[in-house]
């Protein structure tokens, strides 16, 4: 069993060090909110253990458990009697389930401290991980920054000191979710040294600290996002587009179990993550939005009431998307200029171009699959360059068989015309798309047969695409 005040590493570097040393000025105390639901007995004590053992006494005001209406009886009075004799924890026990965003909200209410620090329930904090967040944020209110988060194996809980950063964090148009991206160099240009913090379009979410006030101000989260999901976007949007910036700190650094398979998947299905993104789309993203949409061929679902979210972006005179993605990540590619974008539907079968998605083949190939009701999977785009793709992924002709490429096929040459005897002619070859036995997709010379006729569904013209470039 691993002890629950286990040591970790100290790996900062001098110049980290430096940083806090020479900082001359009173840090602020910081507020920690720990929220859970149903979360293992030793994690949750070695995280809480871990804020206590690490951060100087004089800076830890408090750390407010919010308990979002676990099922397992341990974390009910036995964690009450267990935390009775360290007054610096505070625990809420919520009588019904509130999801991850208004948990944390109930926590924020709770708080004290000037500056507020959220942390997952499976965590660690590594020694002198909150004084670098401090430096910052006492430098300029309206900086939130996140930690180096490493990843505490699921099975050994082995915890490693984090390799010098190489990824900050963007977003995918699919699910509207974050993603880890190569750090540009134009980012990395804009540090003095290796101590500087590194300004990141995004954030994981679970693991930062913020000025209560600019939390306030910016109307904290909207509490209308359900369970998981999405407010790990709609902070880091309103965060630079409403005046401040998003940090990530390569002094500070907090270790956390990623699960898999996630917990949450079953959201997916619920379509509250759907829901959660799509809010977040029509509040902050313009017209920008619709790339979204498209992504998902339109499964467009109740985002219910957003007036009052609309209003405090007003109100605070926040900027454009377009300004956030021009300036704050000017490398994330859209797909503009699209000529076609949707399925690719087989006018013998009715059925559409997917990606195959079988476990137990790891090889991906583009497969027919039922067409009923389109999402995601289905949707494939075609503009100037004649090439067919499905983000990074490209539909290209091996030796008359239809594969996928990892990037564009045959260095960015010509593949594809869609023809007006809906063809989709294969310019190399010069043949034409078909439904060979067994379903098999491949190319053969053109003929007036039902199996080399396609509908590829053209990009909506009635919405707006914008592009800034
Ligand atoms: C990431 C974030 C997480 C959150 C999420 C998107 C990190 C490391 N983690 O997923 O904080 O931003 O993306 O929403 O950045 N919880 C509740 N009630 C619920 C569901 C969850 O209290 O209904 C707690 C849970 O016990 C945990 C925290 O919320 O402490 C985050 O949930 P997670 O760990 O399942 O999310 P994660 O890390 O996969
Ligand atoms: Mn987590």
């Amino acid at each position: 069993m691993i002890s629950v005040h286990r040591r970790l590493p100290d790996c900062r570097s001098n110049i980290c060090r430096k940083l806090v040393e020479n900082f001359n000025g009173t840090l602020p105390e910081i507020s920690v909110i720990i929220i859970f639901y149903n979360e293992a007995w030793t994690p949750l004590l070695r995280s809480v253990h871990s804020v206590i053992d690490r951060t100087p006494a004089h800076l830890l005001k408090q750390i407010i458990l919010v308990d979002d209406n676990s099922t397992f009886e341990f974390l009910k009075a036995p964690l009450d009697k267990y935390f009775s004799s360290f007054p610096v924890v505070e625990i809420i026990h919520s009588p019904k389930r509130l999801g991850l965003i208004k948990a944390r909200l109930v926590g924020f209410e709770a708080s004290v401290a000037p500056v507020v620090v959220f942390l997952d329930s499976h965590i660690e904090c590594f020694p002198g991980w909150a004084e670098p967040m401090l430096v910052r944020i006492s430098g300029d209110q309206k900086t939130v920054v996140f930690p180096q988060i490493p990843s505490i194996r699921k099975d050994t809980f082995e915890l490693k000191c984090p390799e010098r950063p190489r990824s900050y964090c963007g977003f995918n148009w699919k699910f509207l979710m974050m993603e880890w991206e190569v750090i540009p160099d134009r980012v990395l240009a804009l540090r003095h040294d290796e101590s500087d913090s590194i300004r990141s379009p995004t954030m994981p979410g679970g693991l930062f600290a913020i000025h209560r006030e600019f939390f306030q101000n910016l109307g904290t989260y909207d509490p209308e996002l359900a369970v998981w999901g999405g407010e790990n976007m709609e902070l880091s949007f309103k965060t630079w587009m409403c005046g401040g910036s998003l940090e990530m700190d390569p002094c500070s650094m907090v270790g956390h179990v990623y699960r898999s398979p996630n917990p949450h998947k079953g959201l997916f299905s619920q379509g509250i993550l759907s829901r959660n993104a799509q809010r977040v789309a029509e509040v902050w993203m313009d017209d920008y939005k619709n790339y979204h949409y498209e992504r998902n061929n339109y499964n467009y679902v109740d985002v219910g009431n957003i007036t009052d979210r609309l209003q405090l972006r007003a109100s605070l005179q926040c900027k454009s998307f377009e300004w956030f993605l021009k300036n704050i990540t000017p490398e994330l590619s859209y797909p503009h200029n699209m000529t076609y974008a949707g399925v690719i539907q087989s006018k013998a079968n009715s059925k559409c171009i997917i990606i195959s998605f079988d476990k137990n083949k790891p090889v991906k190939r583009p497969v027919l699959y039922d067409c009923k009701t389109p999402t995601f999977f289905h949707v494939w785009y075609m503009g100037a360059s004649a090439q067919i793709n499905q983000d990074d992924v490209f539909l290209c002709v091996d030796n008359g068989t239809v594969v996928l490429h990892q990037g564009k096929c045959q260095k960015s040459q010509p593949q594809w015309q869609y023809r007006e005897e809906r063809w989709l002619y294969h310019t190399p070859t010069g043949q034409c798309l078909t439904i060979a036995a067994e379903s098999q997709l491949v190319v053969s010379p053109c003929t007036n047969s039902g199996q080399q006729l396609w509908y590829f569904q053209r990009r909506r013209s009635d919405l707006e695409f914008p592009s800034y470039l």
